[in-house]
């Protein structure tokens, strides 16, 4: 498996999704889930923490790493622009840079919390305060709306932000990093939209940092007025009174890591930076060990909705096949972690495991974090429930709603890639884009309905005949898959379980993609004991709920026949199109 970046995502805005069933909840994501958070973030005096940092006056409200639920959402409201621009959304998005950048402080740095509660604190609890994790959503914010909509407001006070973090940690200063990975993530996306290296070289710092001895987070649980505020460290990061660090994978150097531990999120952000920078900078021993945990995750420790983290006291890992249903963590923001580290797994060696990973996340483990109407939420997505478990509009630590807001704002990126010579389709959803090659714009078309129904066909449109790849990914579920091209050329060569189309395009070719979609009874591995004797039930890429209010029976005592193949009918009374 070579490790060199294979393609590139198309930023939202480069790409329309026309799918009916992502643009629906595009849709619903700017109409609805983006007011709605705007909503709560303002109810909650999360918007207003800036407002009294810049005042330095009032108290803090909330939860002390509030801060990112604000960026959070600014990120998703700058896909939902780029998507369906809304008038009143952007006003919302101007006035909350406004008191963002009123709010740091003259030498950068920016966090309300410490700033309007304990001004003493900066950076001395970096185990457990999510001072620097703030800072990688600013980040990740500022650049979603620099590149979605050309602002840049915000992209100032994160570099300045970034800046004074630079100024404290670094190999000429203290070594440092941050308890819940993000920062990475950010430097990286940083570093690729500004064109300056040193933040990605400073990632790579950071991850390699992490796991050595002695441990930054070691001295911070001696020191008394840091763990007053908060003492979750000295609970977390030891094990029988000796430092471990398992749960924000400070356990070992990240080259050594075999196996997933500690806290689900935690985790899977770091993974997904460390991905991006092994990518980026060709490092193949980095790149071994992330591929050897991520197989630890897939064979060993994921759901079949690609829910990750099983466990509600540490948000995360504990051992191989340990994947109880009723009891089930599986919080939203861990399934997109992996979502997003299996992405870039999938961008560094364009193997297509990897976007079945990504597939099977997005439209379970994720999307069962999102009620329909756009404004309900669930934090932990249990496989199983007795009926307790109901989404809600908000939560008290809402890192999940802004969250999934975000992702669903990225589909089209998650679904098609670009190189200079190819383009990628990960995912079978309609969509339109205009994409360069060295011969010239090519204007792509894609029509589907996945996935309910199969069938996918790609229209594409260019000024003259233009030479480049179409590579069309043969998801891992699909039976008796058949291409036809409308120009009868060459058949297509198969690569990374892909079918990839070298022509000189014309105007008005045509791909066409076949497959046969069978509901399929799923059985897991015989070692996850609380499976045995049942089944689950998956079709393409959804994987099935079962609930009494279909059934008039109590699910937990329904039997299946699994010698039969399920039928396939309508329920589009409950999603249109659903099947
Ligand atoms: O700590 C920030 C976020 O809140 C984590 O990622 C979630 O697990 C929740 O604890
Ligand atoms: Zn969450």
């Amino acid at each position: 498996m070579s490790f060199s970046r294979r393609f590139r995502n198309l930023p939202p805005k480069a790409i329309r999704v026309t799918d009916p069933f992502w643009s629906r909840w595009q849709e619903i994501l700017c109409r609805r889930t983006v007011p709605h958070i705007h909503r709560q973030l303002v109810e909650t005096g999360r918007i207003a923490n800036f407002e009294r940092a810049a005042s330095r006056s009032g108290r803090f409200e909330g939860l002390f790493f509030n801060d990112s639920d604000v960026y959070k959402w600014l990120e998703a409201a700058a896909y939902a622009q780029a998507i369906r621009f809304e008038p009143s959304t952007q006003e919302a998005i101007d006035d909350t840079v406004r008191k963002i950048a009123a709010a740091q402080q003259a030498d950068g740095y920016l966090n309300t919390f410490i700033q309007l509660e304990h001004p003493d604190l900066r950076y001395r609890n970096l185990g457990a305060l999510h001072e620097l994790y703030c800072i990688g959503h600013l980040v990740e914010a500022a650049c979603a709306l620099a590149e979605n909509l050309g602002q840049t407001a915000l992209l100032d006070v994160a570099v300045r932000a970034v800046g004074n973090v630079r100024s404290v940690f670094g190999p000429d200063g203290r070594i440092g990093y941050c308890g819940h990975e993000e920062l990475e993530n950010a430097l990286v996306r940083l570093a690729d939209l500004t064109g300056e290296e040193s933040y990605r070289a400073y990632a790579l710092w950071m991850i390699e940092q992490r796991g050595r001895r002695p441990s930054p987070f070691e001295a911070e649980l001696w020191d008394e007025a840091a763990m007053a505020v908060n003492d979750h460290p000295r609970h977390a990061l030891l094990r029988n009174g000796e430092y471990s660090g398992e749960y924000c994978q400070d356990h070992l150097p990240i080259r050594q890591h075999t196996e997933v531990v500690g806290h689900a999120v935690r985790a899977m952000y770091l993974y997904a930076a460390a991905t991006q920078a092994a990518m980026d900078l060709g490092d193949e021993a980095l790149e071994a060990a992330l591929v050897r945990v991520w197989r630890n995750l897939v064979d060993k420790r994921m759901y079949i909705t690609a829910g990750v983290g099983a466990s509600a006291s540490n948000e995360g890992f504990t051992r191989d096949y340990d994947l109880p249903n009723l009891q089930a963590y599986a919080e939203t923001c861990a399934a997109i972690g992996f979502v997003l580290w299996s992405q870039r797994l999938l961008e560094a060696t364009g193997e297509s495991e990897f976007a079945d990973v990504v597939e099977l996340g997005l439209y379970n483990g994720v999307l069962s974090g999102i009620g329909t109407d756009g404004e309900s939420f669930f934090y932990p997505n249990p496989l199983e429930s007795r009926g307790q478990h109901r989404r809600v509009p908000w939560f008290a630590c809402a890192c999940c709603p802004p969250n999934v807001a975000r992702t669903i704002g990225q589909i089209g990126s998650l679904a098609v890639g670009a190189s200079d010579e190819a383009v990628w389709i990960h995912l079978p959803i309609g969509f339109d884009a205009e994409l360069r090659f060295p011969d010239g714009p090519a204007r792509l078309s894609a029509r589907g309905e996945h996935p309910w129904k199969e069938g996918y066909e790609l229209s594409i449109d260019v000024d003259r005949p233009t030479e480049f790849e179409v590579r069309v990914r043969i998801p891992g579920w699909a039976d008796d898959v058949s291409f036809e091209t409308s120009d009868d050329g060459e058949a297509a060569e198969y690569e990374c379980g892909d079918a990839v189309f070298r022509r000189v395009w014309k105007p008005g070719d045509r791909i066409r993609m076949a497959w046969t979609l069978h509901p399929v009874w799923m059985e897991s591995h015989p070692l996850v004991l609380e499976n045995a004797g049942r089944v689950a039930l998956q079709r393409g890429p959804v994987v099935y709920c079962l609930e009494e209010a279909d059934l008039g029976a109590h699910p937990q005592n329904f039997s299946a026949d699994v010698w039969t193949e399920p039928e396939a009918v309508s329920a589009a009374d409950l999603f249109p199109g659903a099947v």
